[in-house]
């Protein structure tokens, strides 16, 4: 692989001499490394201990959680990749931000976590997907992937340069921001990073050395892969469904015969034209032995539905495979430099995912898989280890806790907290939300998901599905936590329906979005893949 690190313009600031101050303020402030993968199952994480994730373990991701705090009740506002980016940055959820579909077009001049940290003293960097069309803002450096990006051979986009890297998008990612912190652990100011993952996103391609380490895998089958939707309309109508929805050349990776390597439907072929031949001749002959085995056993029906499950699977936890020992580098790194102890190092997704609960891939809806995204944060010595917490955070707290640990003012107009106090509760509980609120708005869009709001509390859900659809629903997740049993109108809960529409409207209130109305007639602006 060639590595083509654009490490002119990196930051200025290395050259510079430092003062006594800004020496000062380097030892103060801790460094910060943000780790964001993109679509990537908390069950798929064996910190938080899945069946999954026992056939399939994370490491190195799970050294964080070793180190540091792991959080079970960690969700995004709106589970969408470019609204949740949107959000990270600024601390606020879309309605505010001014992005709140995939298409958008983010306001880069608007206030920024980076641009916050950068005027606090930090030398910032971004590095892989971006994914809100506007340009990176607040950033020393940057170095991005083109849209979605690719798995093979990337096209990365600087300030100067659009160039192609040979190689695998993870490693890439990973080699280009070990670089970058090689240059800035030298500075005279504290480091802020942030390294985005473009895997393990759709169509989940693996780098060669590990596309064919989970073939004899088999990956335990949710019991509710094969719902019948029930009481809940919406989700009867998405377009996500493994067996039904997913591409079977792009997505699956099967071949038309035995003998064959053409693929099965592909609606987007440029994505494997970009393997090289050599690559291409190797992944063939990794993918040929299975997918002849597949099409010799004629499979229909059930099987069908189960072997595809299968491949999905594999496929996914390989490329996830990537995706941790970039972690292990990272901290490796650290290690290696000394830098352990006074980096903060965050690992978390743009959003969750289904690996199969409901019969499902995507995200999009409030249900737990795909609202609830993995959050672990490590910063030996300040936070305890092996913490595993259970309060309600969301992407909005990312903001406002790395300014408190940076020692900077949070704007009075962020609306998430900082996130601190909680790893300093000592034996009095800091004071903290009890209920969060969520807000999807991309419909029609892809997968066909219906619009959607809702409030979570600890126990229970309640959303409201609207724009073509006029549905509630209402989950005790006690007694329910697969989302199964749609309570909304059930006579035993009436006082529970009662006090979560209150809260909602609370939070409609508090987080000033305006009536839902508002956005029913938002143009949708469908974007190219
Ligand atoms: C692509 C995917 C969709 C996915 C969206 C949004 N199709 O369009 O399955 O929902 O991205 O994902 S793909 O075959 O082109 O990958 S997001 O994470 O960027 O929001
Ligand atoms: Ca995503």
């Amino acid at each position: 692989m060639s590595l083509a690190i654009g490490l002119v313009g990196c930051n200025g600031t290395q050259s510079t001499s430092s003062t006594s101050t800004e020496k000062s303020e380097k030892s103060s402030k801790p460094n910060i490394i943000y780790i964001m993968s993109d679509d990537h199952a908390f069950q798929s994480i064996s910190a938080y201990g899945s069946e999954i994730s026992k056939v399939a373990p994370t490491p190195n991701i799970d050294r964080l959680a070793e180190t540091g705090v792991i959080f079970d009740r960690s969700y995004v506002t709106n589970s969408l990749c470019g609204p949740s980016r949107a959000t990270m940055l600024t601390g606020k959820f879309g309605h505010k931000n001014g992005f709140m579909q995939n298409g958008d077009l983010f306001d880069g001049s608007q206030q920024t976590l980076p641009k916050l940290l950068q005027k606090g003293g930090y030398q910032t960097a971004m590095i892989g997907k971006w994914h809100i069309k506007s340009l990176p803002t607040g950033f020393d450096y940057w170095d991005m992937l083109n849209d979605q990006g690719e798995y093979f051979n990337p096209d990365f986009i600087s300030a100067t340069d659009t160039v192609k890297i040979e190689g695998y998008v993870t490693d890439i990612i990973t080699d280009k921001s070990l670089a970058w912190l090689e240059k800035a652990k030298d500075g005279d100011k504290p480091f802020a990073l942030w390294m985005h993952h473009k895997a393990p996103h759709r169509n989940w391609m693996p780098d060669l050395k590990y596309a064919a380490m989970y073939d004899s895998v088999t990956f335990p089958v949710p019991d509710n892969y094969f719902d019948d939707y029930k009481g809940r309309k919406a989700a009867g109508l998405q377009k996500m469904n493994i067996y039904k929805d997913m591409y079977e050349g792009h997505d699956l990776k099967m071949s038309v015969a035995v003998g064959s390597d053409s693929l099965r439907y592909d609606r987007w072929p440029h994505i494997f034209a970009r393997l090289t031949p050599e690559q291409r001749a190797e992944w063939d002959k990794i993918y040929r032995g299975k997918n002849d085995a597949m099409n010799a056993a004629n499979l229909e029906g059930k099987d069908m539905a189960l072997w595809k499950y299968q491949r999905y699977m594999q496929d996914y936890h390989a490329v996830l495979k990537s995706v941790d020992v970039s972690i292990g580098r990272v901290i490796d790194y650290l290690e290696e430099n000394n830098l352990r102890d006074n980096t903060i190092v965050i690992y978390t997704s743009d959003q969750g995912f289904f690996v199969g609960e409901h019969g499902w891939f995507d995200k999009r809806f409030m249900y737990e898989e795909s609202s609830r995204t993995p959050l672990l944060i490590s910063y030996p010595g300040h936070i305890p280890a092996k913490q595993l917490n259970h309060d309600l955070v969301q992407n909005i707290d990312y903001a406002p806790t790395l300014l408190d640990y940076a020692g900077l003012e949070i704007p009075e107009d962020i609306q998430g907290m900082s996130m601190k106090p909680l790893f300093e509760q000592g034996d009095e509980k800091a004071e903290w939300r009890d209920a969060i609120y969520y807000h999807y708005y991309e419909f029609p869009g892809f997968h066909s998901v219906r619009r959607q709001y809702g409030v979570r509390t600890d126990r229970y859900k309640l959303i409201k599905f609207y724009f073509r659809i006029n549905e509630w629903e209402l989950y005790d997740l006690e007694k329910d936590p697969k989302e199964m049993h749609n309570l909304y109108n059930d006579p035993e809960y009436v006082e529970v329906q009662k006090m979560m529409k209150t809260k909602l409207d609370e939070l409609m209130v508090k987080y000033e979005e305006p009536p839902v109305k508002e956005w029913v007639n938002k143009k949708i602006v469908r974007k190219k893949h």
